[in-house]
This record gives structure tokens, sequence and C-alpha cells, in this order.
């Protein structure tokens, strides 16, 4: 697939989560306010690459695409809730996300914190809102839960506060935050398209492989992004990263063995896709390259 390629199909699985997530918060029961705040949020110009990972491996499998869209599109609930409170003073203390003010600029700390819980609330809430193949979707959602608390990326989360400053810590300690915080959630992706689809021991084992080695080379880029992006490509200053005292790939590796490692990463990824052919598993090889080479 050649690049452009590759950006038009990720165009149209993002048209079609987008569509989809527009319907989702139009609820007159919701205060408007908070509506909008977690629209605000929602529709800020994020990549989708969550639920796209989970809708691509659930087609892979050949699972319902409409049964996986919903589910997916919860994904990107979740991720928005952290990225939400993530921005927060008492967090990270960010006053830009995407190049735009963060939610708590634009709407105050109060309501950033509620449209965060909005988010994570309504994305279980649209997860279990299937009614097709019910113990599919409990096993999916049973593993977003576990990606998405205390054991994955609200766990990392804490991990990373505790590290941050502290100028100490090796690679391994830097991998296992980042497995939790970033990683789960991209990991639980691919797994609960998988668990969508009905996949067997084999498949989810290979979704796992794929989802771990793509959220440690997701990682790695945007570590790297942080110190040769374009402030206007990443949404937020060049070397923040630095300025706050975060251990990184680049700060323990260096930039060159940085990159080895995520190519390694994304070598693994395509290994886990070897027994399957066509038009998915072969988007999922590039997207694992896509990745690792983006530039926002
Ligand atoms: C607050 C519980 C809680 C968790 C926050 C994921 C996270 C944990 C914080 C985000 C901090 C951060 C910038 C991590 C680096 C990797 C990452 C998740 C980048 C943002 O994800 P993208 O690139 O975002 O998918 P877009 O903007 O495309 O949606």
């Amino acid at each position: 697939m050649t690049r452009e390629q590759m950006k038009t199909t990720l165009e149209s699985y993002r048209k079609r989560i987008e569509s989809f997530l527009q319907t989702c918060l139009k609820d007159d029961s919701i205060p408007e306010r908070l509506q909008s705040a977690m629209e605000y949020s929602l529709f800020a110009g994020g990549k989708r690459i969550r639920p796209i990972l989970c809708l691509v491996w659930a087609e892979l499998l050949s699972g319902s695409r409409e049964h996986a869209l919903g589910f997916a599109c919860s994904l990107e609930c979740i991720h928005t809730y952290s990225l939400v409170h993530d921005d927060l003073p008492a967090m990270d203390d960010d006053d830009l996300r995407r190049g735009q003010p963060s939610n708590h600029i634009k709407y105050g700390q109060a309501l950033a914190i509620l449209a965060g819980d909005g988010l994570l609330t309504e994305a279980f809430s649209l997860m279990l809102s299937h009614d097709r193949h019910p113990e599919r979707t409990l096993q999916a959602a049973a593993e977003v839960a576990r990606a998405a608390g205390p054991r994955g990326m609200v766990g990392g989360q804490v991990l990373d506060i505790l590290m941050t400053g502290k100028g100490q810590g090796d690679l391994e300690m830097l991998k296992s935050m980042h497995s939790l915080k970033t990683g789960a959630l991209l990991r639980a992706s691919c797994l609960s398209g998988a668990m969508l689809a009905g996949a067997d021991h084999a498949d989810l084992s290979l979704a796992d492989q794929y989802g771990t080695a793509i959220g440690l080379a997701f990682q790695i880029a945007d570590d790297i992004l942080d110190i040769t992006g374009e402030e206007q490509a990443i949404g937020k200053p060049v070397g923040s990263d630095e300025s706050r005292g975060k251990l990184t790939y680049p700060s323990l590796l260096g930039l060159d063995e940085s990159k080895a490692l995520g190519f390694r990463m994304v070598e693994q990824a395509t290994a886990a896709l070897e027994k399957y052919s066509g038009p998915q598993s072969q988007f999922l090889a590039d997207l694992a390259r896509y990745i690792m080479e983006r530039t926002t």
C-alpha cells in the first residue's frame, strides 16, 4: 500500500467512526454544557487509531462490522477521557491539546473532570448496548475494562506520575510503565476486535502479539516526535518531555537506538500477521509501519 492509499483507507475508516460518534451524544437527557464539553474533545481531530484497530481486527477475522463499530467507538471515548484528564492541572497541566485549548481551559476544571467521567461511563454503555453475540461482547468489554483500569492505563498513569522528575529509572521500568499507560488500550483495541469476531485461542494470541508490539512502537514514536516533530503537527510544544524531566526512550537509548527498537516492534507486529491474507492483513501491516513513521 502506498502512503497515499494508506491515508485514503485511514480516512474512510475515520469517516465511518466519526459519523457513528456524531450520533452517540445527541441526547436531550444530557445537560447541554456537558454534551458540549464531551463533544469538544471527542471531535478535536484525533487519529482514531484505537477504533480503527478494533474494526480491522474484527473484519480480518470475519466479524460483523456493525457489531464492531459501536464497540470500536467506545474505545475512542475512553481514549478521549484519558487525554482530557491527563491535561488537567493536577496531572500534566497542559493548556494545549492537538493545537487547541485543552478541555479545562475551555470549560473549566470541574466540567473537564465530569466530561472525562461522562466519556468513560458512556463508553461502557456503548459497548454493552449491542445484543448480538452477548458472550463475545462481555468477553471484549471485560478485556477493555482491565486495560483501561488500575491494572492498565490508570495504573500506568500513576507509575508515570511517580517516575516523573525523579531523574532515574531504567528501560525495564519505562517499558512496564508504558505497556500499561499507552500499550494496554492499544492491545485491548486489537484483542477486543478479535473477540467480537469470535476468535479462537490462536487468533487471540496473534492479536495480542500484534497489539503489544504496536503499543510499544506507538510510544517510541511519540517520544521521538516530542524531539524531532513540528509543533503544529504534534499540537504541543517540542521538547516538553525533556523540560518536564520525563524518562523517555530517546533519553535512555538515544534517537537512533530508539528508532531501531521501534522498527523491531513493527517487524514483530508484522510477523503476527503471517498466517492471514487479504486487504485487512495488508492494512494492519502497513498501519504498524505508519504508527512508527507518523508525523502527528
Ligand atoms: C488520565 C487515567 C488517565 C490516563 C492518561 C494515555 C494517557 C494516560 C495519557 C496521554 C499522555 C500521552 C501524550 C501519552 C503518549 C501516547 C499517547 C496516548 C498519545 C496520544 O494518543 P494519539 O496519538 O492521540 O492516538 P490522538 O490525538 O490521535 O487521539
